[in-house]
């Protein structure tokens, strides 16, 4: 038996969606295009392992919008069937910072369902490298917990840089581990 994931990767464009999911699955890992919905999906087979599970078999299937000027009349579609989504901004773009409630309020209003979350600053590499003006980490991680208390659910925050690969494993990792956390609590089992 292999469990079967879906996650969504939302977030303003420009903010790195697309080269954080690359640079998860490898460069040469070429996604399903989905014409009529204008989204790539992408499925690879992972093993998943944590303190309280080893070796989990997992499907993992991410989906990704290659466009987004029709997302208005595809979104549900998007959406059907995933289990959480990765909202990510762009540490240098305080628009797509501002952004994140709104996304995450369209996830969960599509889903019907406050689902796991994780929240991501992408380009991390570029406030590491120069001295520009950006959204700080203590800034991110206080606006996470106010979310999280706000809405009754724990939102996890993560700095990535797609560019270098720095905690882009995590992401993912932290994505499914929080689909195992919700989906066992919600069925009573604890392991
Ligand atoms: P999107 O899928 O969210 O729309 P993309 O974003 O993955 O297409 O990335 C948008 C641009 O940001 C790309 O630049 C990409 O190379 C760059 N980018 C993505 N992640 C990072 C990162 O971690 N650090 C830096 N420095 N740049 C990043 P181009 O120039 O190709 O449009
Ligand atoms: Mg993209």
């Amino acid at each position: 038996m292999i469990l079967r994931v879906k996650i969504v990767i939302i977030g303003d464009g420009g903010v790195g969606k697309t080269s954080l999911i690359r640079r998860y699955l490898g460069y040469g890992f070429n996604p399903k295009y989905l014409k009529t919905i204008g989204a790539n999906f992408y499925s690879k087979k992972i093993t998943y392992s944590d303190e309280k599970v080893k070796n989990l078999p997992v499907q993992l299937v991410v989906w990704d919008l290659a466009g987004q000027p029709r997302f208005n009349e595809v979104r549900s579609v998007y959406y059907r069937g995933a289990k959480a989504a990765i909202v990510v901004f762009d540490v240098t773009d305080r628009g797509s910072f501002d952004n994140i409630e709104n996304w995450i309020n369209e996830f969960w209003r599509n889903m019907n369902e406050k689902l796991p979350i994780v929240l991501v600053g992408n380009k991390i590499d570029l406030v590491e490298s120069q001295d520009i003006d950006h959204v700080k980490t203590e800034e991110a991680l206080k606006f996470a917990e106010t979310l999280s208390r706000k809405y009754d659910i724990d939102i996890p925050y993560l700095e990535t840089s797609a560019k270098v690969g720095k905690h882009v494993e995590d992401v993912f990792k932290e994505a499914i581990r929080a689909v195992l956390d919700y989906f066992m609590k919600k069925r009573g089992i604890s392991v």
